[in-house]
């Protein structure tokens, strides 16, 4: 398992739109086994394969509190079934748009069919932080990031203030 490195906005990679997987081989569980470090090595509760440049429909989550008793969860080709009408709200953050925190507003409830790591179809009930992290990581097999729901105005002050930071980095 190696630990890979986390695109961060403004890279144009964030954007593309990830291809369904055709079988869930070898190949897979060794990106989905990287991804699960990468994800616990920056302290996350989940990561799409889009985030280190990827742009396959997988999805590592881990929710537990307790550090020693891991809950890994892999989503291969998840597709949310259906959409809570009513809707609760998450101060999220995401690891491609570091130190960055927004309150979104999505479905409380939703269900997810998807392949787990064996392959085997799955339905999952989410409701609460698995519902909002799910909804999340789904975004990101569109390309889409939390600051795309901000008014332009905060976008544009998230992203100018990253896009600092980076060129900062390359100087220094
Ligand atoms: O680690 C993460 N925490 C989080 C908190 C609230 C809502 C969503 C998330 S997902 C995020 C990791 C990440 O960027 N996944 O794509
Ligand atoms: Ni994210």
């Amino acid at each position: 398992m190696t630990v890979k490195t986390i695109l961060t906005e403004p890279n144009p990679v964030l954007r593309q739109i990830s291809k369904p997987v055709k079988s869930v081989g070898a190949d897979e569980k060794k990106l989905m086994d990287d991804m699960l470090e990468t994800m616990y090595a920056a302290n996350g509760i989940g990561l799409a394969a889009i985030q280190i440049g990827i742009p396959k429909r997988i999805i590592v989550m881990d929710l537990s509190k307790d550090e020693n008793k891991k809950e890994p969860k892999f989503f291969v080709n998840p597709v949310i079934k259906n959409k809570d009408k009513s809707n609760s709200t998450y101060e999220e953050g995401c690891l491609s748009v570091p130190n960055q925190f927004a309150e979104i507003d999505r479905p409380k409830k939703c269900e997810v069919e998807y392949l787990d790591y064996n392959g085997d179809k799955k339905i999952l009930k989410a409701d609460g932080l698995l519902a909002t992290c799910i909804q999340h990581e789904m975004d990101h097999l569109e390309g889409i990031l939390f600051i795309d729901y901000l008014s332009k105005l905060k976008k544009s002050m998230i992203i100018k203030k990253l896009s600092k930071v980076k060129s900062t980095r390359i100087v220094v």
